[in-house]
């Protein structure tokens, strides 16, 4: 096992990157899903099951963990990995995001961020400086710059100003971090749908020099053919031998797309927050448990799936426990389409090392064309 982080490119079919991230808590093989583990867990499933999936590395959050249990309670407790029972990598978000999207009377200024916890309204500051003691604290293999994810739609000029402060407090994330061997830093490109602007975040951020590169502030409302007109150009204009991972994305057909485009990360609660409110994922598309048309079905979800969903029970059980709201409906639909994402990318895997990624394409989306059965 290494003691150092790096990225190596094994193969690439089209822009499709084939790669292996090393580190010292374990190899991501990307391209890589990763699992969302906000508050210290990935709802409704036990590590080892999510381990069992093939998730090589989770999320989790500055800001959730930061106001309960916070950064220093897990850190005297032995870290995130010890606390959670995670023992390979984590990546953690820094936390803007987030406050952005969940907290109260937000104040952005130069310096960061203040804002009340939506959880039980206390005030908090968030700076570069800030989330990366945080993201220290938890453990985290993968920390995430601190930056600003520009709301959609942006007139350019707010755009360049979000963007241009983001890459200063890209700049004071860099310096806060300091030197950490075995862990990495990534920058986050942002410039919404702009072009000049994506191209000059990707300058500064080079500049700085990151371990790895995210694309911020996409799948943000701007709809999927304007997401992949940007993701076109932008991961082009990363570094070809470092990671590039986009943020928040998605539906499968919107991985497979931005795999197509060169794209080696992406997280979502798409399959896990779906997973407990009945929407299942398979290789003919999205499927909703709750429908009367599963009460008889004696049928797995998908018989081809190595999941114990599907493995052990029919679709009429499972709609049973849904309609029921038996804790096990969450388990039991969460796992299988955590199961259903990571084999999703073991697909994409395969077929980028044998130069099939096209084929691959065209099958996936033939089979959801033939509609849910
Ligand atoms: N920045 C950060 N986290 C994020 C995003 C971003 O732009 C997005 C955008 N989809 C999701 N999560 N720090
Ligand atoms: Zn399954």
């Amino acid at each position: 096992m290494t003691r150092r982080f790096e990225f190596e490119k094994l193969g690439q079919d089209g822009k499709a990157r084939l790669g292996v991230i090393r580190s010292p808590r374990g190899e991501i093989r990307t391209p890589a899903f990763m699992p969302v583990g906000t508050a210290g867990t990935v709802k409704a499933m036990m590590p080892e099951s999510v381990a069992s999936t093939g998730a090589d590395i989770l999320l989790g959050n500055t800001y959730h963990l930061m106001l309960r249990p916070t950064a220093e309670r897990i850190d005297r407790l032995g870290g995130l990995h010890k606390f959670m029972n995670w023992d390979k990598p984590i990546l953690t978000d820094s936390g803007g995001f987030q406050v952005m999207s969940l907290s109260n009377l937000r104040k952005m200024s130069e310096e960061g961020v203040t804002f009340k916890s939506h959880i039980d309204g206390s005030r908090h500051t968030l700076t570069p400086e800030r989330s990366m003691e945080i993201q220290r604290l938890l453990g985290s293999d993968i920390v995430m710059c601190f930056d600003e994810c520009t709301p959609f739609p942006a007139d350019p000029k707010v755009s360049m100003e979000s963007m241009r402060l983001s890459m200063r407090w890209a700049q004071r994330s860099r310096e806060a971090f300091g030197d950490r061997p075995g862990h990495a830093l990534f920058g986050i490109q942002q410039g919404s749908i702009y072009r000049d602007q994506r191209e000059r975040s990707a300058e500064l951020l080079k500049a700085i020099e990151f371990e790895g590169y995210a694309v911020g502030g996409l799948a943000v409302g701007e709809g999927q053919d304007t997401m992949f007109e940007v993701l076109d150009y932008a991961p082009d204009m990363l570094p070809e031998d470092k990671p590039r991972y986009l943020m928040g994305v998605g539906k499968p057909d919107d991985i497979v797309g931005a795999v197509a485009r060169g794209i080696d990360m992406m997280d979502c609660v798409l399959p896990t927050r779906s997973g407990r409110t009945g929407q299942v994922f398979t290789r003919h598309g999205v499927l909703n448990i709750k429908n009367a048309r599963h009460q008889d079905d004696p049928r797995p979800v998908d018989e081809s799936c190595s999941c114990p969903a599907c493995r052990n029970y029919s679709r009429a059980y499972l709609h049973h426990v849904f309609r029921a709201q038996e804790m096990i409906s969450g388990m039991l639909l969460t796992w299988h389409n955590l199961q259903y994402y990571q084999d999703l990318m073991q697909g994409m895997r395969g077929a980028i090392a044998g130069g099939t990624f096209d084929q691959f394409q065209s099958d996936f989306h033939a089979q959801r064309a033939q509609g849910d059965i």
